[in-house]
């Protein structure tokens, strides 16, 4: 189905009326730039590349699309990976970056309330002038926006200690579907005025309305953190660290990988954190007020070596070299982008991570003895990204097909195990096939009900979530 109008080009005139003819763009090269995200499986194909500067005109923009039956796609940074922003059928993308205002700042409230197209970097450093913090955290924060955090319900690298998006969100002002605008929550802490809205929002990836300014709690900053990287010779070494670590430090970070993974990012040109290798890497970071737990953690490193939970190690001395050892985790998602990776983005209680794990590691070398596959993610908080890469003799549809059949019996073992499909990426496209291994059928047919009070007409983002 494309959305294509036949009248096409007298609609996008019609638009001149709330908004001026340079924020419409047809060009093919806005048009592939913006219809797509950083998924690459999906050839973009909007119809128009709306740029709204004010509420006013995204309300305007939403109302017109309900007259004409447009589908409309919102677009934050492009940064996703489950491709929930993509236009590949005549949509109308409709993108927030004119819209990058910090409007206001409150040091009693420890509150900013901003446009939804602010970058999540401006925003973290905008807090750090301030003295603060905002700690939803991840690679892709250089151009990532927060508009977009919200629909997706970001998490990232720091979740096992601050949360997701969802925990700093006090504020959202929103455009229904319908075309209504909605002030939802309005920066309180505490509201118990009945539905909340505002959470219904978070998560949304545009199929309820547009979100155009976020008020989000600021915190105090972390106290000098320290990253550790430890090689670490099983999965469930991994976890007897975790244990550990977590009982004895204020963990802000507890992030793993594996050697085939590390690999990647070394051939990019970073170093390996030291000589051993081992199958398995994890990086903790933990807040050192003082360098009053480095002491602490060496006893911790000792200790676990004794027990063979681990092979070697290093702590960072600096800033710059705690940067240094975050990139061997974070660049990873970037060093394979080439390979066309499978993705998988998966949620489990921690508690059921080991059993998942070694059902899941038995799965996935039984049916992909060709395929390298990559373990890594935010272990911590119960979230593992399995990527498999494409062989490069396998063209493109075959892999998919395999990949897809795969991932109904990870999937299923993931459901015996009470996990969640997608933990922070969304389900947009990609995953949407697979939503009924988290959501059982009479849960879905409320998100239906839901997505009909506030979508009635079905235009935005048609087709994401679910059908
Ligand atoms: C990360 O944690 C990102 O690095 C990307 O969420 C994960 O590449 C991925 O699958
Ligand atoms: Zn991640």
């Amino acid at each position: 189905m494309t959305f294509h109008a036949p009248n096409a080009v007298a609609l996008l005139d019609g638009m001149q009326t709330f908004i001026e003819p340079a924020y419409v763009r047809s060009d093919p090269d806005s048009c592939l730039n913006y219809g797509r995200d950083w998924t690459r499986l999906h050839r973009p194909n909007p119809l128009a590349v709306v740029l709204p500067g004010t509420v006013e005109e995204a309300q305007a923009l939403i109302r017109y699309a309900n007259t004409h039956r447009l589908a409309l796609v919102p677009s934050g940074g492009r940064t996703g990976l489950s491709a929930g922003a993509v236009a590949c059928q005549g949509e109308i993308v409709v993108s927030m970056e004119r819209m990058n205002q910090i409007l206001d700042f409150d040091p009693t409230d420890r509150s900013v309330t901003c446009e939804a197209g602010v970058i999540t970097e401006v925003l973290q450093n905008f807090a750090r002038e301030h003295g603060l913090y905002y700690p939803v955290d991840f690679a892709s924060r250089g151009s990532s926006q927060i508009g977009g955090n919200i629909a997706t319900n970001a998490g990232g690298i720091k979740v096992i200690r601050y949360g997701l998006t969802r925990d700093w969100v006090t504020g959202l002002k929103v455009v229904t579907g319908r075309g209504d605008l909605l002030n939802l929550n309005r920066g309180l802490i505490k509201n118990a005025s009945g539905y909340d809205l505002r959470h219904l929002f978070i998560g949304s990836e545009g199929t309820l309305g547009i979100i155009v300014e976020a008020t989000l709690k600021l915190t105090r900053p972390l106290r000098e953190p320290s990253v550790l990287v430890l090689g670490v010779p099983s999965l469930d070494s991994i976890m007897s660290l975790y244990h550990i670590f977590r009982n004895k430090l204020e963990l802000s970070a507890f992030e793993f990988f594996s050697e085939k993974a590390l690999r990647h990012v070394l051939n990019k040109g970073l170093h390996r954190p030291f000589e051993a290798q081992t199958d398995y890497y994890t990086l903790i970071e933990f807040e050192n007020t003082d360098g009053l737990h480095t002491d602490m953690a060496l006893n911790l490193f000792e200790h676990c070596a004794e027990q063979g939970w681990l092979t070697d190690g290093v702590i960072s001395q600096s800033e710059a070299q705690a940067q240094e050892l975050w990139r061997l985790r974070e660049d990873i998602s970037e060093s394979i982008a080439g390979y066309q990776p499978y993705k998988n983005d998966i949620a489990l209680r921690i508690s059921r991570v080991p059993a998942f794990l070694s059902e899941a590691d038995a799965l996935l070398s039984r049916e992909y003895p060709d395929f390298e596959v990559l373990w890594y993610g935010h272990i911590g908080d119960g979230n593992l990204h399995i990527n498999i890469l494409k062989p490069d003799d396998l063209d493109s549809a075959a892999f998919a097909k395999k990949c897809g059949s795969v991932s109904e019996q990870l999937f299923a073992a993931l459901q015996r195990h009470g996990g969640s499909i997608s933990a922070e990426h969304g389900v947009g496209l990609l995953k949407k096939p697979y939503l009924h291994y988290t959501r059982d059928e009479t849960e879905i047919s409320y998100l239906r009900a839901i997505k009909k009070a506030f979508d009635p007409n079905g235009i935005m983002n048609p087709g994401k979530i679910f059908a």
